[in-house]
């Protein structure tokens, strides 16, 4: 279908306004007064995101739609890495990340850890949430928690079917902007519910035959919290990464690897087979938890292979010197 084409943005008298709802390039906005208004992206370049800050306007006076003409420069985004290596923004001018996890479906823990490194990058506070309690946390799933909670991140144990409820999740999200990730199914739109019941967003069973989410919700929405703040809800998972920044910084992501990482020979050690490296001692004598490593490993192999495949002009060369 042939695109209308938009009058030039000095027709119009533009507003601005936070882009609430995304539905590829129909999009909800919301005006300074707190009013929804339908928009459309202007030209095909623009592309926006649920949280974006934009100038908007009616194209004509007595439009119910409006044109989304600009926007406006982001802070903290949460982003992922595309199949061509490139970043692509999910939500913008976050402060928190909310990764939820679940007794059903399985845990991927290493999608958690993926999202919390992506979390470290971006600036991000992070808070790891383990719902449907009422069905019990295995030795694993609490070992994991105990041990996020050990590296300084907030964690809450919910149920939206039964007590201890959500009132642990409430407080980490007051005057926060935050945004539900996670696995599909692990009741993310549920959670908001709860907590926001005039949300009414969709839920759905997970599949019996797999045990895993049916990809319920398809956008995210960003909701207002009556504690101040606002929850976006976002589309389920089945794996994340977060673009991958250089070798010698995937490290920064694992707040408990970076914790040893002073101690390593070189400078530069990406503590793999280097001599003297401090994060491997302390996985050998079980300072450092092994899934952890793993899981560190695992993203530097993709950013490895990421670097390799679609090559960027770096600056310098990575290389091993030893600490002065
Ligand atoms: N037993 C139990 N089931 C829950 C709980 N919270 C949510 N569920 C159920 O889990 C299923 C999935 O919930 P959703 O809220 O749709 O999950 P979601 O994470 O939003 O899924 P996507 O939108 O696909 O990412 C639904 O059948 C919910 O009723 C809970 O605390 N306990
Ligand atoms: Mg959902
Ligand atoms: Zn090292």
């Amino acid at each position: 279908m042939k695109e209308l084409k938009a009058p030039a943005p000095t027709d119009v008298i533009l507003q601005s306004g936070r882009l609430v709802a995304n539905y590829g390039r129909q999009v909800i906005i919301e005006d300074a007064c707190g009013v929804r208004v339908p928009c459309r992206l202007h030209g095909r370049r623009l592309s926006a995101v649920c949280g974006d800050q934009v100038q908007w306007g009616y194209a004509q006076s007595g439009d119910r739609t409006g044109i989304v003409y600009h926007l406006l420069p982001r802070q903290r985004v949460l982003s992922r890495l595309s199949g061509l290596g490139t970043s692509e923004a999910i939500v913008a001018n976050l402060s928190q990340l909310v990764v939820v996890a679940a007794a059903v479906p399985a845990p991927d823990w290493f999608v958690v850890d993926r999202y919390l490194a992506g979390a470290e990058w971006s600036g991000l506070k992070a808070v790891v949430v383990f719902n449907k309690c009422e069905l019990g946390l295995t030795p694993m799933a609490e070992t994991e928690l105990l041990s996020y909670q050990a590296m300084g991140y907030r964690i809450a144990r919910t149920s939206t079917r039964s007590e201890p409820g959500h009132g642990a999740l409430s407080a980490t999200l007051a005057d926060q902007i935050s945004v539900l990730v996670g696995q599909s199914g692990t009741g993310k739109s549920s959670l908001l519910n709860a907590l926001i019941p005039e949300a009414m967003a969709i839920t759905q069973e997970i599949s019996a035959a797999t045990e895993e989410g049916r990809h319920t919700t398809t956008h995210a929405i960003l909701h207002h919290l009556k504690t101040g703040g606002e929850l976006i809800d976002s589309p389920g998972v089945r794996d994340y990464s977060p673009p991958v920044p250089e070798l010698r910084h995937i490290a920064s992501g694992f707040v408990d690897l970076l914790a040893h990482a002073a101690g390593c020979k070189f400078q530069d050690c990406l503590h793999t087979h280097e001599p003297g490296c401090a994060v491997r001692a302390a996985v050998d004598d079980g300072r450092l938890r092994a899934r952890r490593y793993d899981s560190f490993r695992h993203l530097l192999s993709l950013a490895r292979e990421m670097h390799e495949r679609f090559p960027v002009r770096r600056k310098g060369k990575e290389s091993s010197r030893p600490r002065e």
